[in-house]
């Protein structure tokens, strides 16, 4: 392990690093030198287009580097850790590479997050500065939020707002997107070399809250220019970002910096219904989008009730985060017209994409091939043992670009990683003849609302906690729109003057509210019962609860 690698990060084995670098996977660049050679292939190139702004690639680096130099006026050093929660806008990517550039880290938080998210991911890293918008477009006060985790966090010394600043210092003040005649002086990039911790990125989740995924540059950058050759990006792409930019599949799959390596621009929308989609793709000639399948239905209504050709006027359509239907995969193409790309990925590391010239029934049944040939794939059974070809098993993974482990995470690395470092996905896959990936369910107790997911263990520890809920589960229940929602089992402590359970139910999501989770944690639905089914070994019984439902 290099000695100057990131506490609490699980290096790559030294063997395996020599061998993806012999292998040309791992080049030795990092985020703020991938930055700077985009700006010196494409500098008259728009990199970025954000509401009525067009940003070059050469005001964007001129921006990151007045942004290091305010960030270091301020306080802020190589070494420190910073949690960005911004909306989609400008100042979220020239925050991030100014943040790299200084050698600090960033945290990748989801707008979505709450107190009870943010307040971990402080916990988890000590960070020392925080990054967020006034209101955002949520009307969610994260100043409020951000007065709340310095209280809980004595570490938290800076935060930057994005608008109305209040008490806090102004991201618009740290950096400026006109070409100055006299620029700041650049500070040396204290950047970290190649095969350091670059960021930390964050899972769903599969128990309790988000876990910290730490990225070298190294294993991130191969992953992106796999990934923008497979997706076939040039410079004159054009992709609508419309996801939450901090996910990782809008940062690399091959997303935003996908992007910034071919030279192209990533056109930023703050809302992905299809109004605002549709005009952003008819102003900026969008070529490519990528969304999450629960948005695909509304877009494929919008279009189809306009008779508007507008998704076969893209170059592609990506569609990843939960499984999209088959039947939706087969109208997006036959009524549509859409090149469609299913992608299959996880902030661990691997992805899948389906690939252009495949043959339709691989587009609309399976979820593609993966990036590397040393992608390492394995698909078990209950004991570890592999299945018979074609079966479906557990997908366990280790390659040029999957975690070792997770950030911090000693105990829970020891079930989510085998000892020869494949990771535990937790998800039931099958490989088919060809190759091709096809997602059959999840093993993990996580649910998947479209796209969003819901650690089951976080929402019941924070049920729990309700003076008059006496034993809780989470389960999901399928749904139409988005794939799954969440159905909560309560046992509760009657009292005298107790209110119905409509009431309860309305009460409770309330307390969880109020407690702090993200909105799409809140149950959808509240089940009060007197009696808990149990497994032979003593644990409440999930799928005895679903049959209920
Ligand atoms: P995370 O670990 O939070 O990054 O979430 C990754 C998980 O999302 C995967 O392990 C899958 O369970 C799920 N997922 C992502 N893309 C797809 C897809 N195209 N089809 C089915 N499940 C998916
Ligand atoms: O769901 C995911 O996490 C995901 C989906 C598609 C992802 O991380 C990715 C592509 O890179």
């Amino acid at each position: 392990m290099p000695q100057t690698y990131l506490d609490g990060a699980v290096a790559y084995p030294a063997e395996f690093a020599q061998k993806y670098r012999e292998k040309g996977y791992w080049i030795g660049q990092n985020l703020s030198e991938f930055l700077h050679e985009a700006t010196e292939k494409y500098a008259d190139n728009i990199a970025i287009y954000c509401a009525e702004q067009k940003i070059t690639y050469r005001q964007f680096n001129s921006a990151v580097d007045c942004c290091v130099a305010s960030l270091y006026q301020r306080g802020l050093r190589s070494g420190d850790k910073a949690v960005v929660q911004l909306p989609n806008h400008h100042a979220f990517y020239i925050i991030f590479f100014a943040l790299i550039r200084l050698g600090a880290l960033p945290i990748m938080s989801l707008p979505a997050h709450r107190f009870s998210e943010v307040n971990s991911f402080f916990q988890q890293t000590e960070a020392n500065a925080y990054f967020c918008a006034d209101f955002g477009t949520q009307k969610f006060d994260y100043r409020a939020l951000a007065r709340q985790c310095q209280q809980s966090n004595p570490s938290l010394k800076q935060v930057f707002v994005l608008g109305e600043t209040a008490e806090f210092d102004s991201i618009s003040a740290l950096y400026t997107l006109e070409i100055q005649d006299n620029p700041v002086q650049p500070i040396v990039s204290q950047a970290s070399t190649a095969d350091q911790v670059a960021f930390l990125q964050l899972s769903g989740g599969s128990t309790g809250i988000p876990k910290l995924i730490s990225r070298t540059h190294d294993d991130y950058l191969y992953s992106v220019r796999e990934s923008a050759k497979i997706c076939e990006l040039n410079q004159y792409s054009k992709l609508l970002m419309v996801l939450p930019a901090a996910h990782n599949f809008s940062m690399s799959s091959a997303g935003a910096l996908g992007i910034f390596y071919s030279g192209g621009a990533v056109v930023l929308g703050t809302d992905p219904s299809p109004e605002t989609s549709f005009t952003l793709i008819r102003k900026h000639q969008v070529t490519d989008a990528c969304l999450v399948p629960a948005l695909v239905r509304p877009w494929m209504d919008k279009a189809a009730c306009d008779q508007d050709d507008i998704l076969s006027s893209l170059h592609c359509l990506q569609v990843g985060g939960a499984r999209l239907a088959d039947v939706v995969a087969n109208r997006l193409i036959d009524e549509f017209n859409v090149n469609l790309q299913q992608v299959f990925g996880m902030a661990e590391g691997l992805v899948n994409y389906t690939r252009f010239g495949m043959h339709k029934d691989q587009i609309i049944h399976t979820q593609g091939l993966k990036i590397s040939e040393d992608d390492e794939i394995l698909v078990l059974d209950e004991d570890d043992q592999p299945v018979a070809q074609g079966e479906v098993g557990h997908l366990l993974t280790r390659g040029p670009y999957t975690i070792r482990g997770y950030y911090k995470a000693e105990e829970h690395n020891a079930r989510s990683f085998t000892p020869d470092g494949f990771y535990r996905t937790g998800d039931l896959v099958r490989i088919l003849e060809d190759g091709c990936i096809v997602v059959e369910g999840r093993s993990k107790e996580q649910i998947n609302r479209g796209g969003e997911k819901i650690a089951t263990e976080e929402v019941e520890q924070a049920l729990i906690t309700h003076p008059q809920v006496q034993l809780v589960s989470l389960v999901a229940m399928p749904d139409d729109v988005l794939g799954e929602k969440s159905c909560a089992f309560v046992s509760w402590q009657a009292q005298q003057d107790d209110p119905s359970e409509i009431r309860r139910g309305l009460n409770l999501r309330q307390y969880l509210k109020d407690y702090g989770l993200a909105h799409y944690k809140i149950p959808d639905r509240v089940e009060f019962i007197q009696h808990f089914p149990y497994t032979a070994f003593g644990k409440i019984d999930k799928k005895t609860l679903v049959k209920q439902l």
